[in-house]
């Protein structure tokens, strides 16, 4: 009972920066922790086994897109999406909400939850709080997410306060739909837009709901790194200080950084698999766009230090080629490059916590990144 119950242990601090383990019904998490995406029950163009070599302990899910296809129903019917996708593994979903708000634009968000069009075959369909829980148990999520209105940007402070208080509403009624399960949790998600007080008051009132870990949403949405890094200090302040602290689609290697700098244990982000397939590799010297001509003739790899074969073994006039032959191995090499990078990126964060010079890794870290590309 205790060995698979949920928990979340603190090893090491470093000013606000936290480093520990996540332990679930599927397995542990190692915080700092980033989670590639795979929205459609595969993280685009990577075998569960790849994605694992490069340090993944938990992978993200869509409750939008597997509602839609192929359906929570039958992903129940085949045990679950960890058996689904042969990721038996911890899995968080994503509650639908954003993803119906930010990919469909025939949706109508009401008191009771969000109704829209299917974009595959223009059905109707309704996500609740309760409804959306109810997927992701379904789906049998390790970790599920409540159902949010994630505030657009730029909102006035009405609007934002009305959208975060109509959030705050949703969570309690996740909470209260929620089937507990040892191993398993709950997060609620804090929202408020850019104001400080509302993002105050959000997060007091999902940490007297209750949930098992805190994410921050309604950011990286337009307002910038710096009013991004803003609401953080003031945020996360407020959230229960021994619960897991999950920024939700961010980011960009010096914005996981920056919100670890701030207490920040959990990140998913497409950006490193979405990259991966336009031709955009992450490095250590900041991005590369392996597309550019300047490559064609470069016989080096991408990291010939690095232990990924994809960043090791192959060379940027081989990559360059491959991108613009649009073939397949290029999406492949560059998503499981990029993976491997953050993995290693968010390895080096937790290390350098655990050791107390968290300032020094971030000081080498940015030095590097804005040297710019060999
Ligand atoms: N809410 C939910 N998912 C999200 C967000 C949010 O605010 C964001 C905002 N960056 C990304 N994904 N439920």
């Amino acid at each position: 009972m205790t060995e698979k119950s949920f928990s979340f242990a603190i090893s090491g601090r470093d000013g606000r920066a936290r480093t520990g383990l996540i332990r679930t019904a599927h397995g542990e998490i190692r915080t700092p922790a980033f989670m590639p995406v795979g929205t459609a029950a595969t993280v685009k163009a990577m075998t569960p086994e790849m994605v694992r070599a490069t340090g993944a302990d938990i992978l993200l899910g869509n409750t939008y897109h597997l509602m839609l296809r192929p359906g929570a129903e039958r992903v129940a019917g085949q045990g679950g999406l960890h058996r689904f996708m042969n990721w038996e593994r911890p899995i968080l979903t994503d509650s639908g909400g954003f993803q119906v708000m930010s990919l469909n634009e025939l949706r109508k968000i009401t008191e009771d939850g969000v109704t829209f069009k299917s974009h595959l075959d223009g059905s109707r369909h309704e996500l609740t709080p309760e409804r959306s829980v109810e997927i992701q148990d379904l789906l049998d999520s390790t970790i599920t997410m409540v159902l949010d209105e994630c505030t657009p940007f730029p909102a006035t402070e009405e609007v934002a306060r009305l959208s975060m208080e109509r959030s705050m509403r949703w969570a309690a009624r996740c909470r209260a739909a929620f089937r507990e399960r040892p191993g398993y949790g709950l997060f609620g998600i804090v929202q408020g837009g850019i104001y400080p007080e509302l993002r105050e008051r959000s997060a007091a009132a999902l940490a007297e709901i209750g949930f098992e870990g805190y994410a921050v949403g309604g950011l990286a949405v337009g307002e910038g790194q710096e009013l991004m890094f803003r609401m953080l200090d003031v945020t996360v302040p407020a959230l229960p200080d021994a619960a897991p602290h999950y920024l939700m689609g961010v980011g960009k290697p010096d914005d996981i950084v920056g919100a670890v700098e701030r207490g920040i244990d959990m990140f998913d982000c497409v950006l490193p698999t979405r990259s991966g397939r336009t031709g955009q590799a992450f490095t250590r010297r900041g991005p590369v766009n392996l597309r550019n001509a300047r490559h064609a003739d470069d016989p080096r790899p991408l990291d010939e230090a690095s232990d990924c074969p994809a960043s090791r073994d192959y060379s940027r006039a081989y990559l360059h080629h491959l991108v613009r032959s649009n073939e397949i191995l290029g999406a492949i090499l560059i998503t499981w490059h990029n993976l491997h990078y953050y993995q290693s990126l968010m390895a080096g964060l937790r290390q350098a916590i655990a050791d107390g010079r968290l300032g020094d890794f971030a000081a080498a870290f940015r030095e590097e990144q804005a040297q710019g590309d060999i």
